[in-house]
């Protein structure tokens, strides 16, 4: 009920950012399309996935883990994905996951659960030229006040 509340209410917010920031209608993605997040059938799965498609600011990500034990996992750096560090920001353990974004910027996930990074359960999201804004633009309107109370530069819903 809560959380139900919780992603309406990003819902809302998410619009008002779009049109702030001039942006266009937002999609929701779902991860691996009817594969989930789950380990792939071969490494480049995942990868592949988000290199044919284009995030812009205001779309989401949703992480429908259908079978097993998996985690959505955000680590900072290119090096930490490539090593599969497993000490990032745990999203989620366990099903469904999703993250909004709301600045251009580039985007680690992995699942730090055994070897599934290792065997390729790991993505790069892109969002717009991938560059972070230098800064935080300073909003004066309420709408932007409120996002930043729940977000940064993406914010996370759950779907169950
Ligand atoms: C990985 O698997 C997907 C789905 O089966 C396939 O479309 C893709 O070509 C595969 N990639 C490689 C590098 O084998
Ligand atoms: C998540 O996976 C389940 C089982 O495959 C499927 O029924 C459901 O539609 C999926 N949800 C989304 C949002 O893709
Ligand atoms: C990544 O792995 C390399 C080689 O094992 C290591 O030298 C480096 O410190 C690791 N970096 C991070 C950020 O874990
Ligand atoms: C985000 O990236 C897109 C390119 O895909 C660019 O057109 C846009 O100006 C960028 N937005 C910001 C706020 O930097
Ligand atoms: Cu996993």
């Amino acid at each position: 009920m809560a959380s139900r509340l919780c992603f309406n209410i990003g819902f809302l917010i998410v619009a008002s950012v779009g049109l702030l920031h001039g942006a266009y209608a937002a999609n929701t993605y779902t991860v691996g399309g009817g594969l989930g997040w789950i380990v792939p059938p071969n490494s480049t799965y995942y990868e592949e996935w988000a290199s044919q498609r284009t995030f812009q600011i205001g779309d989401s990500i949703f992480f429908n883990s259908t079978t097993g034990t998996h985690t959505a996992t955000q680590v900072s750096t290119k090096e930490e994905y490539d090593n599969c560090t497993k000490t990032g920001l745990v999203l989620k353990v366990g099903f469904g996951v999703g993250v909004t974004f709301n600045e251009n910027g580039t985007h680690y996930f992995l699942c730090s659960e055994g070897t599934h990074c290792e065997q390729g359960q790991k993505m790069i999201i892109k969002i717009g030229d991938g560059i972070p804004p230098s800064f935080a633009a300073p909003s004066l309107t309420a709408a932007a006040a409120l996002s930043a109370l729940f977000f940064s530069t993406l914010a996370i819903f759950f779907l169950n």
